[in-house]
């Protein structure tokens, strides 16, 4: 790997920490989030914010090989994935702060950031419910003879529902240009994954429908960037699907309210001692890259954010009568 490439990865990572903090901050209220002195502000993200962070080398180390037309679909934890597929940090924020230019008019909030534009289909409150959704695209790719691909990520939890069967069975079965990324952070919401998964793991069950795997330190981005390249390439060569098995941490508790105090703090200290920041960091160091360079990355993602801070606090509500646009009918109302 080229030391430009690190340093790309490592620029990537830091704009979603840099995002993710920020948002966490605004969603205490009380403080602000950029620089100003405890003060009354009130929480200016409200409803639940799910926080991946400690696992943005995967985001980063997958979405780097796709190209724009690709297609993703994400989690309920999806700013990274967002991010790193080239939506805008300001219109996410917006959304988090329910305002009118935010990515949905402000009604989506965290969980239901899309764009299109960027291909990205869509952050899902519905445990593994992106998966059939990828399926799907991938299968419209192959029939429309577009030379795109698709790349789907979910939990660990996910693995261990209906959909993750299905999809990736449909996948193997029509060879579809799909990448699956198990991004394992070891927790299904509050429940170690271990305690309720049969069998030895997720990328046993995808070879157990022929698909290849890979399964990677998920803190390591270059691990990460090696295998996806890999497998992305595998991918839209026409070899169908394939699957990656990325081991990760997650720093904070399920939902931005939750402190996660049933988790060992010293298991906690010892993985943000590892995490995919501080390794990348040490690695560039190490190729001999100045720490001036990776502190003006650090700044120039900070300065992104509080753009994406300003930008968001100054825009405006959506109107009332909003509420009512954007829906679809489906008669259920006939009976009342
Ligand atoms: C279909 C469905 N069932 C249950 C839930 C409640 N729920 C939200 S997150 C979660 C755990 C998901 O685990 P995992 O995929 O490992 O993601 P993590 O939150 O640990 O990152 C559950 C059960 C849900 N959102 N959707």
């Amino acid at each position: 790997m080229t030391d430009e490439r690190l340093l790309d990865l490592y620029r990537l990572m830091r704009r979603i920490r840099a995002f993710e903090d920020a948002a966490e901050i605004a969603s205490q209220g009380g403080v602000a989030a950029w620089g100003l002195a405890a003060s009354s502000k009130p929480a200016l993200v409200r409803g639940p914010l799910h926080l991946s962070t400690g696992q943005e080398a995967v985001a980063a180390g997958v979405c780097i090989s796709l190209q724009k037309e690709d297609l993703l679909t994400s989690t309920h934890r999806g700013h990274g994935h967002t991010l790193a597929k080239g939506a805008n940090s300001s219109r996410m924020m917006c959304e988090l702060f329910g305002r009118a230019t935010g990515y949905n008019k402000g009604k989506g909030g965290s969980m239901h950031i899309a764009d299109f534009s960027v291909g990205m289909l869509g952050a899902n409150g519905v445990v593994a419910a992106g998966i059939p959704i990828a399926t799907g695209a991938a299968h419209a790719l192959k029939i429309r003879r577009q030379p795109h691909i698709v790349a789907c990520f979910f939990g660990d939890g996910a693995a261990n529902r209906g959909p993750f069967l299905e999809g990736l069975n449909w996948a193997q079965v029509y060879r579809l240009p799909v990448l699956f990324v198990c991004e394992d952070n070891r927790i299904s919401a509050t429940t170690p994954t271990d305690t309720m998964t049969a069998g030895e793991g997720v990328s046993a069950r995808a070879r157990a429908l022929a698909i290849p795997s890979l399964k990677v330190d998920g803190n390591d981005v270059e691990a990460v960037d090696q295998a996806a390249a890999r497998l992305i390439a595998e991918v839209r060569g026409g070899g169908g699907p394939r699957f990656l098995h990325a081991v990760t941490y997650r720093f904070k508790g399920h939902v931005s309210v939750d402190p996660g105090t049933y988790r060992n703090p010293e298991e906690v200290a010892a993985a943000k001692l590892a995490g995919p920041l501080r390794l990348a960091a040490g690695k560039l160091i190490a190729r001999g890259v100045s720490q001036a360079v990776i502190e003006r990355i650090d700044s120039e993602a900070q300065a992104e954010i509080e753009h994406a801070l300003q930008v968001a606090e100054a825009a405006p509500w959506p109107e009332a009568s909003a509420a009512y646009e954007d829906i679809l009918n489906t008669g259920a109302g006939i009976w009342q």
